[in-house]
């Protein structure tokens, strides 16, 4: 075996199989490690307690391939069409996340794929593909293999890819030739995608406070959103692309072919009233196979009716009404804020029937709220 002709063969079937940049850097100590314990003594990462419950294992890969002597980094872009105007009454799903399939289940498909032609190539390679999940500072190793740099809006950006692209990593037992780690920072006197964050969730540049990023709250957070941060959220359903899409690297950030990337048609922009329609099973069906379905209902319907209600939407006031009478106080909860953010007698008349009947103490608490609002 010769490891340069391996490196080099890995590299085209990356390509191949639709990774747009490759590099490798030899598996060692995580330099962001410390940063990492500071960020989350912060108390950064919210209600993420997986990242915390195993931060032992980010020290080092071989916590995911205990053999492990070299990283492949992988980018695999996932632009596809911009993002159309939200109407009153629609809601806007981050770009990653608009389209068929789900990126996880893409992406280890073609990591089976490179890691099956791995151990057919060479006799007792070992390797396991991973993205996003396990306990590895993708990002770091991905500057260490020479992919980009961090930006001040802490994702790797690349100069001709952006930053629309996901990550992932193959891990091997095999000595590879490493790539030049990447050197420098282009994010320069820049400060484009600070300034324009909805919810102001960079204290500082580098470093973001996950508590108060929509893509945190839409995604992650599984009880109410906090009602300061509500209004930052706009149209955004699901997830968030702001600080991407004003980075000027993106401008000319290359488009994905990916099918699974393209968006459904009714997700550029989602229509949010519809969505109150959904029971389980429906929900279920719609959204099985998508990033969606991290949130489940409860949680998309609490993002849809803080979007309505940012929106202040009238035409939105039955499907609120249908989302003040659900089984989950989640959405009960949002409903009622929304409904007061609308306000008017249709509004106020449903809120004073539902506090009559409503179980639950928090609830009660915030149609009390909305009560006051709506009048
Ligand atoms: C948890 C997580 C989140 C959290 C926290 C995000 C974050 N920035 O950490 C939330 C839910 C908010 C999130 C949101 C998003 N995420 Co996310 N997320 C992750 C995940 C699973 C772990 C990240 C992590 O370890 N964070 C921990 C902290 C410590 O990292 P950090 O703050 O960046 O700190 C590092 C450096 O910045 C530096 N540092 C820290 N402090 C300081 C201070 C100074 C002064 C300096 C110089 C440096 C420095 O050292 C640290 C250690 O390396 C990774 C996948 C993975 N396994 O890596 C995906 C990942 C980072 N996410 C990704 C994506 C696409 C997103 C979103 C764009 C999704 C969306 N559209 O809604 C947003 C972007 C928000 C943003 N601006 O970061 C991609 C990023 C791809 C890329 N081009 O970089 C990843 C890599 C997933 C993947 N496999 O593709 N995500
Ligand atoms: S994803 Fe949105 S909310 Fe989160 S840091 Fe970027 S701009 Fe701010
Ligand atoms: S918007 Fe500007 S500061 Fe932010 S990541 Fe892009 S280049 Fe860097």
């Amino acid at each position: 075996m010769n490891p340069s002709l391996v490196a080099a063969d890995l590299k085209a079937r990356a390509a191949e199989l639709g990774f747009a940049l490759a590099g490798v850097c030899p598996a060692r100590d995580a330099a962001g490690y410390p940063k990492l314990q500071e960020w989350l003594a912060s108390g950064y990462a919210g209600q993420m307690h997986y990242l915390s419950n195993r931060a032992e294992a980010y020290r080092h890969p071989r916590s995911v391939l205990e053999s492990v002597r070299s990283v492949l980094m992988l980018a695999m872009p996932y632009r596809t069409e911009e993002p159309k105007e939200c109407q009153p009454g629609e809601g806007r799903i981050s770009r990653y996340a608009w389209g068929p399939g789900d990126y996880h289940d893409v992406i280890h498909d073609k990591l089976h794929a490179l890691a099956d032609w791995l151990r057919a190539e060479v006799s007792g390679a070992e390797c396991r593909g991973v993205v996003d999940s396990a306990p590895l500072l993708e990002r770091e190793f991905a500057v260490a293999a020479g992919l980009g740099w961090i930006g001040k809006n802490t994702l790797l950006l690349n100069k001709p890819a952006g930053s629309y692209f996901f990550l992932a990593a193959l891990l091997t037992n095999l000595d590879l030739p490493a790539d030049a780690p990447f050197a420098t920072d282009h994010c320069g006197t820049c400060r484009a995608c600070l300034d324009a964050c909805p919810t102001q969730a960079f204290p500082q540049p580098y470093v973001l406070d996950a508590t108060k990023c929509i893509s945190y709250l839409t995604i992650e957070l599984r009880e109410a959103i906090p009602e300061e941060l509500r209004p930052g959220l706009g149209d955004w359903l699901f997830g968030c692309d702001v600080c991407q899409d004003v980075c000027p690297w993106n401008h000319r950030a290359p488009l994905s072919g990916e099918l699974s990337f393209q968006p459904r048609d009714d997700e550029n922009p989602v229509d949010l009233i519809a969505l109150f329609e959904l029971d389980d099973a429906g929900f279920k069906a719609r959204f099985r196979h998508s990033p969606l379905w991290r949130s489940k209902r409860r949680g998309i319907l609490r993002n849809a009716a803080i979007v309505l209600g940012n929106q202040q939407h009238e035409a939105a006031i039955p499907a609120l009404i249908r989302g003040l009478n659900d089984n989950e106080p989640l959405i009960r909860g949002a409903s009622a804020w929304a409904l007061g953010k609308i306000g008017g007698d249709a509004a106020r008349t449903a809120l004073q029937a539902r506090i009559v009947v409503e179980p639950h103490l928090e609830v009660k608490g915030e149609i009390e709220i909305a009560i006051g609002n709506a009048s």
